[in-house]
């Protein structure tokens, strides 16, 4: 459906094809500059099309050698083929096939979409528009088709072929070559294909599902690296059994296989039965990754592997519908790594990067409906608005419906939608059934972008024993839709007693929901508890429970109240959260004193009672909001410089005032435990190295003492890299002599250096800029290594408030570069770096005019990819 003139596709004009693709036989002779692609279609015409239409194939860079029809060559005049489409003026009748030779060249392929070779690999990437990069086909979810792939290579350079459903049939191919045949039974759209083929190192296992049957499954890794693949395959046995369990989904192929490549666009692929990954998120061993590198393989591997039902079994209908797929998956990942690890701090860390991706985005000219209604480029629109927030929109769903109706709805989605290509409305569908609810007004998530701010304001009668709160909502607008609509928001609360204690509800709920769950539905409301016996403290949103901003003119004393005693742990957090908001505001607006007292003697409390009990939500406590989070609270006219100085100084005072403490509790959590990556293990890692941060704000000289020896006497990658961080901050030999031992060592992993490249990206020094052009001609930096480009440029521009906002316009000028360079090569990178410039409406006047200037500058640079030029095009609207 791409249109070469950048037209906007819009989801009212969907319509069913005209024909349909029952099955597609693939005869794939891999070469790394000359690929032949033999693709014969069964095709017949659709009863719900154009009866007599021509039939319109996408292609994408393709170049056809032949083309039969009915296994007859068709004549010159039957057809039109360009690389972007093969038109078959007057299709004969239904059924009919197709047989299409093309071919391609994979070692060209630098946009890394379709087949091409990463280290001595090929290996293809077809979500969303990259199989027309292989054979032309009607490339859209809606049309499903069996595929029988068979895969010849030389045998020498590709030992390993590998492709979607069960193995059926290998042998030799004469001439040094052999080959091997794959059969998916499961109707699937054509982005789900793929292929591997290479000399690759393999990690072996077998599942036995709820029923019995055995899979083999395995984890490919390059050559060597074997080692580094286990905790993958232990988290994908985990995953596997996990959905048997929770959600009642068992694995459906003989085997499943998991490929890592080096070179990958993002995260990993859901291809069926053969997912491929972004070697990051699989490889991993003790002295490489750190902790949140194996929560993220786990997160990750269970993410594909949940796919294969939600967005295999049941795909997509259209693009538009992507969060059907994505958003509940990352739901379903979400879940599993609660239950995996510690649910509290889980949510924690989901919403941290909901807020900061996902409000980021929704505030800014990028904003769009977790459905957006309308695209150009629809690989602009693998988002956090349609992953994460849609991830949120059925997380409220359950709230509002109950678990048992969820998941009685989820059992009803399943069963009648298995094979088929679905929509939201189908979707929601069977969980209005299940629940006997009408969730016509609950359905404006998919429609309505912007974060809605909730304000809350509270009034106690002691007289009468009556508190009141009344909420109110309003959205702001979002590029198109200058009118918002109330949505119906579900609000968990509690009210806490002087005492610590939630005092009973009464009434216990909003009628038909679960106890302490209320639903906003209107512009406000007004909620009347009766029988409060004393004022109390509301604890609103507990859990999170909607994905909003949340205004309450609760006093300091109040939120402390709530960090104290609150039973909601996420509130507890988010009460410390706020509380260390409010003192790097004041210190923005130049208050030199910030932190009041009264904060760090509710931290000394708090870690006094929690830090042996529950070190890992501890450190989420100690971490303060980011430079990024204050900029967002602030709102318009940001200068990022002020942001910065301010929180340094609420996390020096911070730091100082606790110093005692910090450095107490960072000696006794020393330990010479062997490391073991489980979440009791990270827990307390991450706490004594979110001591050390802190220590090392309040006391440099000895922060910086600790931080060297911790660096240079660490047994893992978790310890290490957190006092290289903590030393990246400190100016000076020590960190440049950290940084130099750093790159030594692990001057032959790539992946270890990505963090290397990142940290150094990422220092707020005005020398940086100067660092990371230099970096660029580091022998290990590539820019046609996505992973690479990504931890330098991206770390530079995403997670470096002030020096990619330097006053200079420098920052974005060096951005714009890149992004026109890259566009050439990779438009699909070079327009996700672009995104940095999300945010940019909301700086002061000077930073605003130079972000501006460098946008355009990139808008109207001739020739641009259609990725680049949508977001270019949508950021300055
Ligand atoms: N479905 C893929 C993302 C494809 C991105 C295409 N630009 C990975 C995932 O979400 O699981
Ligand atoms: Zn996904």
């Amino acid at each position: 459906m791409r249109d070469e003139s950048g037209a906007v596709i819009r989801l009212e004009d969907y319509r069913p094809t005209d024909y349909l693709i029952d099955r597609t036989e693939l005869d794939i002779r891999l070469d790394r500059h000359a690929t032949r692609v033999r693709a014969t279609l069964h095709l017949r015409a659709n009863a719900a099309g154009r009866p007599s239409a021509p039939l319109v194939l996408d292609g994408d860079e393709l170049r056809l050698i032949s083309l039969a029809i009915d296994g007859r060559p068709a004549a010159p005049d039957a057809y039109e083929a360009s690389p972007e489409r093969l038109v078959i003026h007057a299709p004969p009748a239904s059924p009919f096939t197709l047989t299409i030779e093309t071919e391609i060249d994979p070692t060209a392929n630098t946009k890394l979409m379709g087949l091409y070779r990463s280290g001595s690999a090929y290996c293809t990437q077809c979500e969303a528009e990259g199989f027309r990069r292989i054979t032309y086909f009607l490339d859209r979810p809606d049309v499903l088709s069996v595929f029988t792939t068979r895969i010849e290579a030389d045998r020498d350079e590709a030992p390993v072929l590998l492709g979607n459903g069960n193995p059926v049939k290998a042998g030799d191919a004469g001439g040094g070559r052999h080959y091997a045949v794959w059969h998916d039974p499961f109707p699937k759209p054509c982005y789900l294909f793929a292929i591997v083929g290479g000399r690759l190192d393999k990690v072996a296992d077998t599942f036995t599902t709820m029923s019995g049957r055995r899979v083999d499954i395995a984890v490919y890794v390059e050559p060597g690296k074997a080692g580094d693949a286990a905790y993958a395959l232990d988290a994908l046995k985990r995953s596997m059994a996990w959905d048997e369990r929770v959600f009642g989904r068992e694995y459906d192929l003989d085997v499943f296989n998991v490929v890592a490549v080096s070179d990958f666009n993002m995260g990993a692929m859901e291809n069926k039965g053969l997912n491929i990954f972004n070697d990051k998120y699989v490889l991993a061993s003790p002295e490489t990754a750190t902790d949140t590198d194996y929560a993220n393989i786990e997160a990750i591997i269970a993410h594909e592997y949940f796919h294969n039902w939600t967005g295999n079994r049941i795909t997509c209908r259209d693009w538009f519908q992507l969060c059907l797929k994505e958003g509940l998956t990352v739901f379903r990942d979400q879940e599993f790594s609660a239950d995996q690890r510690s649910r509290a701090v889980k949510r924690i860390a989901d919403v941290r990067v909901l807020r900061s991706q996902q409000f980021a985005e929704d505030s800014g000219p990028l904003a769009h409906p977790v459905r957006p209604r309308q695209y150009r480029e629809i690989n602009n629109f693998y988002t956090a608005t349609v992953y994460e927030k849609g991830a949120e929109v059925i997380r409220m769903l359950r709230t509002l419906i109950g678990e048992e109706a969820f998941r009685r709805g989820m059992d009803l989605y399943f069963d009648r939608y298995d094979g088929t290509a679905a929509t939201i409305e189908q979707f929601l569908s069977c969980f209005a059934e299940a629940s006997g609810r009408d969730l016509g007004h609950f359905a404006l998530w998919y429609e309505q972008a912007g974060t809605p701010t909730v304000t809350a304001r509270g009034h106690y009668d002691p007289a009468a024993k009556v508190y009141r709160l009344t909420l109110t909502q309003a959205t702001p607008p979002t590029p198109g839709q200058l009118e918002k609509s109330p949505q119906v928001i579900p609000i968990s609360l509690g009210l806490v007693g002087a005492s610590g204690a939630d005092i009973p509800l009464s009434p216990p709920a909003t009628e038909g929901h679960a106890p302490g769950v209320f639903v906003l539905d209107g512009p406000s409301a007004t909620l009347t508890f009766t029988d409060v016996p004393e004022k109390p403290v509301p604890s609103l949103l507990r859990g999170f429970s909607a994905p909003v901003r949340l205004e309450i003119d609760l006093e300091e004393e109040d939120l402390l109240v709530l960090f104290r005693h609150d039973s909601d742990p996420f509130n507890q957090w988010q009460s410390a959260q706020t509380v260390a908001t409010r003192a790097i505001l004041r210190a923005v607006a130049g208050d030199k004193r910030a932190a009041d007292h009264r904060m760090a003697d509710a931290l000394r409390h708090f870690l006094a009672m929690r830090a042996a009990s529950d070190p890992a939500f501890a450190a989420q406590v100690l971490a303060l909001p980011t430079e990024a989070d204050i900029a967002r609270e602030i709102g318009h006219d940001v200068d990022p410089d002020a942001v910065h100085h301010a929180r340094r100084l609420v996390k020096a005072e911070i730091g100082a005032a606790l110093g005692d403490e910090l450095a107490e509790l960072y000696g006794r959590l020393t330990t010479r435990e062997p490391y073991t990556p489980d979440a009791a293990g990270a827990g307390r890692r991450a706490l004594r190295n979110a001591c050390l941060d802190l220590l090392a704000a309040g006391r440099p000289a000895e922060g910086e003492a600790f931080a060297l020896h911790q660096f240079r006497d660490a047994d893992n990658m978790t310890d290490r890299f957190a006092a290289l961080s903590v030393l990246s901050h400190l100016p000076g030999t020590a960190r440049e002599t950290a940084l130099a031992e750093f790159a030594e060592r692990f001057r032959d992993n790539a992946l270890v250096l990505d963090k290397w490249f990142s940290l150094q990206a990422m220092i707020p020094e005005t020398g940086t800029l100067e660092r990371v052009r230099g970096l660029m001609s580091h022998p290990a930096f590539s820019m046609g290594n996505p992973n690479r480009v990504r931890s330098l440029i991206g770390s530079f521009a995403m997670g470096n408030l002030t020096q990619f906002n330097r006053p200079d316009g420098a920052g974005y000028e060096f951005l714009a570069d890149i992004v026109i360079a890259l566009d050439a090569r990779n438009p699909q990178v070079a327009a996700r770096l672009l995104t940095a410039f999300r945010t940019w409406k909301m700086l002061e006047p000077g930073r605003r005019a130079l972000a501006e200037k460098a946008l355009r500058r990139v808008a109207e640079t001739p020739g641009l990819s259609p990725d680049v030029a949508d977001i270019s095009g949508r950021s300055l609207s």
